[in-house]
């Protein structure tokens, strides 16, 4: 894992993805001072024994010196809440650590930006660019030369051939696939296990054939 700094970390979030950053975080040897969920009471002993801090309120008041962030805010479909989250506090001079699990295979060239997070399994090949805050998830495979927005979510199992562009905030969902070349705008959702073949526009929803689309759906552009 590449957190960089030796500042402990705190995740933000007590959820399923809070829980398997802590996991990658204690793979890679490094102190998880404790984790926020405005849900969970303070002073509990949580996942992987992080101690509950209570609400965020409780992190700004450690102070960028202190600690660095880990942003444990998944997402399924909607990116904002993380984005927001991440926004908020390094507007407040916060730094996120950069996660990469011992698992996954990452070309050397392959540029994370901060807050990237690569999870078990994750296969990135040579030239591409992983965005601030973005989610590799568990097995996604990125081919060379993609170009992943900052915030977007690339779900487990999710295959990207050669030259993908995943524009900002935007979620490709779990399995589904994108062929070479593809460009995908920014905050467009590609339901789980859908094909793109063809560019999509921003805000674009694209989900598998027969599978009812909870938005506007865009016709045609999966098969
Ligand atoms: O602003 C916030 C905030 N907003 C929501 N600050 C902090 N510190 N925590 C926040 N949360 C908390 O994030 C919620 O209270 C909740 O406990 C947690 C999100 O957990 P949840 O179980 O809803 O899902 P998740 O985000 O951990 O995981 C989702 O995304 C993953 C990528 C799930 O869909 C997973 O299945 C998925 N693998």
């Amino acid at each position: 894992m590449s957190a960089s700094a030796a500042l402990p970390v705190v995740v933000l979030g007590g959820g399923g993805h809070a829980r398997v950053l802590m996991d990658a975080l204690c793979l890679c040897g490094v102190t998880i001072q404790g984790y926020s969920d405005p849900r969970q009471a303070p002073g509990a002993r949580g996942p992987f024994g992080a101690a509950s801090l209570g609400g965020d309120e409780a992190v700004e008041a450690l102070g960028p010196e202190r600690v660095r962030l880990v942003n444990g805010i998944g997402s399924t479909r909607d990116t904002a809440l993380r984005r927001d989250a991440f926004a908020r506090f390094a507007a407040l001079g916060f730094r996120f650590a950069t996660i990469v699990h011992p698992a996954a295979i990452v070309a050397p060239d392959v540029e994370l930006g901060e807050g990237a997070q690569v999870m078990a399994g994750a296969v990135l090949q040579t030239g591409s660019r992983i965005g601030a805050d973005a989610i590799v998830n568990t097995r996604a495979s990125i081919d060379h030369d993609c170009r992943i927005g900052a915030h977007a979510h690339i779900a487990p199992g999710a295959v990207l051939s050669g030259g993908v562009v995943v524009g900002e905030g935007s979620h490709v969902g779990t399995a589904a696939t994108i062929i070479q070349s593809i460009t995908i705008g920014e905050r467009c959702t590609i339901g789980a296990g859908a094909v793109v073949t063809e560019d999509l526009g921003d805000c674009a929803i694209a989900v598998s054939p027969g599978l009812r689309a909870r938005g506007p759906e865009v016709e045609g552009k999966t098969q």
